[in-house]
């Protein structure tokens, strides 16, 4: 008899539908209503996890990001708050499209002779879910699966991505050399509330950040985060809140929709001088923009701007800490904009590398450096301090006042950080001290360069499987021909660039180009698109 009877059993509650499911970048995402059975499944695959790492906990989020209402989602975390290695996202895959229960069962012990598990393990796995209708029943199908294992179960109940994340690394670091913080809502609060006093210290309070929260999770969680700050240090003005009624969440709001549209979001009148940011719908993206006073234009600061920002102010801090071989990079796709890259690369004299889209990518190269800056054009991207960056900050000998101030200061930004994983509520907060530092409005911080004109566009094709790259996808190796077709079309136009590469979230193809111009831009835009059907 199979050692899964118990799990036999409670899959029966929980039939497979008639739809085909994969693990992909942003975990496994469709229409809510269809991932009962896959989320169940994730709860065994978690169990199976924890147990692999030796009993370490396991984090479960149930979200769809930005995507619709009705869509959700399921992601694991591994014990430092990472993404799931890539691995085992084929035995998810698998999983979730298993047909039978019978089916179910085998798969679990085909993983457990292949990754040799040890039953006999505890597990633990946090989870919680963002504000949609379905998270109940799915967190329900999850905390089955859990039982059906006999897992621990943490849960979190309705908060941000990147909290989860956080609360996951606390659990696991908690009695090493290097403990994350207290794996609360409360612990994440103070620490960052804590550190970005610290980081504010003497400067001049600003004026408010107003946050279009996507009517979002983001909404309450910023709202308590504001409260640990205190409003002597930071106002914070919250639109775009309604998260308990139905058909709102980013509706015509959040992150996504300002990058894709370049406009503001509904439900919010921005006027000159007002300072704000939206939030997607768990709160792991974040963007920034104003109205410029003498024109009315729309100007937006995305996750390029974010990253230069941010580099600018470590490279300033390490320069007077006085603390010469530490290795800072910036991480970025090939979506980021080509004068945030010649910025960095000339102006900060820093390193930049390019990494396939999708975040784990970007997060794996970060690592490797002392200091890691890493942020998608959309908004997602966080800071990594590795052990001698941490080490440096800690123990570095200051010679003069001046260098023991900036060694608190890097102390208190990486406290302020979520390493784990790109968290709006932080990288608003690294935004904010990085501004009242230099005494800098959204203005001031869009002229350190000019963005060239962009464009991206989205193609249908009958098979985008055909469609193969290289060089951090920027370079096409198949269909035959295409891409010497592409040269061939940016060589016209001075200062371009053009790519084109598979989705991996949408059953599209992807094609952007930039140029000196806007006309250019959409010119190359659609030419490159037109050779693409
Ligand atoms: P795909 O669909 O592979 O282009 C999109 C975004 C990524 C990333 C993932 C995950 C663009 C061009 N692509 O990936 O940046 O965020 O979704 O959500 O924005
Ligand atoms: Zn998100």
């Amino acid at each position: 008899m199979s050692s899964f009877q118990k799990v036999a059993e409670a899959s029966s509650k929980f039939p497979k539908p008639d739809a085909a499911f994969t693990y992909g970048t942003a975990g496994v995402r469709t229409l809510g209503s269809l991932l009962e059975s896959t989320v169940f499944r994730v709860g065994l695959l978690a169990a199976l996890r924890s147990k692999k790492h030796g009993g370490a906990c396991i984090g479960v989020m149930i979200t769809a990001s930005h995507n619709k209402e009705e869509d959700n989602g399921v992601k694991i975390v591994e014990p430092m708050g990472e993404m799931l290695d890539q691995s085992w996202e084929s035995y998810c895959t698998d999983l979730a499209n298993a047909p039978t229960d019978a089916n179910v069962t085998q798969i679990l012990e085909t993983i457990v002779s292949k990754e040799n598990i040890d039953l006999s393990l505890p597990a633990t796995v946090a989870y919680a879910r963002d504000t949609r209708p379905s998270g109940p029943a799915l967190q329900a199908a999850l905390e089955s699966g859990l039982a059906a294992l006999e897992a621990k179960p943490l849960n979190f109940g309705i908060v941000t991505t990147p909290q989860l994340h956080y609360f996951v690394r606390c659990i696991n670091s908690k009695n090493t050399d290097n403990p994350y913080g207290e794996p609360t809502e409360d612990g994440y609060y103070k620490k960052l509330a804590a550190a970005f006093n610290k980081l504010i210290e003497g400067r001049a309070k600003t004026d408010p950040i107003h946050i279009d929260a996507a009517n979002g999770v983001g909404a309450p969680q910023v709202l308590k985060l504001s409260s640990f700050i205190g409003s002597d240090s930071l106002d914070i003005v919250v639109h775009n809140d309604t998260i308990n009624v139905e058909n709102k969440l980013n509706v015509e709001c959040g992150a996504d929709y300002v990058k894709s549209n370049q406009r503001s979001p509904s439900g919010v009148n921005v006027q000159p001088k007002q300072r704000f940011c939206s939030f997607d719908g768990d709160a792991d993206r974040i963007l920034f923009y104003y109205v410029s006073e003498s024109t009315g234009k729309f100007n937006l600061l995305d996750g390029d701007k974010i990253a230069t920002l941010a580099a600018l102010y470590i490279k300033e801090q390490i320069t007077d800490a006085g603390l010469k071989d530490l290795r800072v990079g910036v991480i970025q796709t090939a979506y980021a904009n080509g004068s945030s890259t010649e910025y960095i690369q000339k102006k900060l004299q820093l390193p930049v590398v390019f990494t396939k889209t999708g975040v784990k990518h970007l997060h794996h190269e970060a690592e490797k450096w002392d200091i890691g800056v890493y942020f998608e054009a959309n908004g997602h991207g966080t800071i990594l301090f590795n052990s001698k960056a941490r080490d440096a900050f800690n123990s570095a000998q200051p010679d003069t006042p001046a260098q023991d101030d900036a060694l608190s200061r890097l102390r208190a930004l990486r406290d302020l950080t979520n390493e784990t994983v790109g968290d709006a509520m932080s990288d608003m907060l690294i935004v904010e001290v990085i501004l009242r530092t230099k005494g800098w409005s959204l203005e001031q911080w869009n002229q350190c360069y000019t963005d060239k004109a962009n464009r991206l566009l989205k193609v249908i094709v009958k098979d985008r499987t055909i469609f193969k790259t290289t060089n951090a996808e920027q370079t096409l190796t198949s269909p035959d021909g295409l891409q010497s077709t592409i040269d061939n079309l940016v060589a016209k136009y001075p200062g371009s660039r053009s790519f084109v590469r598979p989705s991996g979230t949408e059953d599209a193809v992807r094609v952007y180009a930039e140029a000196n111009s806007t006309q250019d831009c959409d010119e190359l835009a659609y030419k490159v698109a037109g050779q693409v059907f």
